[in-house]
């Protein structure tokens, strides 16, 4: 199991909190998401098959990319 967190710069209210969250939830092998507002922060909890590659491309897909 490994964790990570990310910088989402493009977080901007709780629709964005929750899109990210259920997005990145149904990810296989993703155990838990939190995305925070305030810290504009993603933690994830996760294991294979996810891996952070598939994690940032899904959140790219959605318009949420990881600051570099
Ligand atoms: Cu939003």
């Amino acid at each position: 199991m490994k964790t990570v967190t990310y910088s989402v710069p493009n977080i901007s209210c709780m629709h964005c909190v929750h899109t990210i969250q259920t997005e990145v939830a149904d990810v296989k092998g993703v155990q838990s998401v939190k995305a925070d507002q305030a810290s504009k922060k993603v933690e994830i909890v996760f294991d294979a098959p996810a891996s952070e590659d598939t994690i940032k491309a899904l959140l790219a897909e959605i318009n949420y990319p990881v600051a570099a």
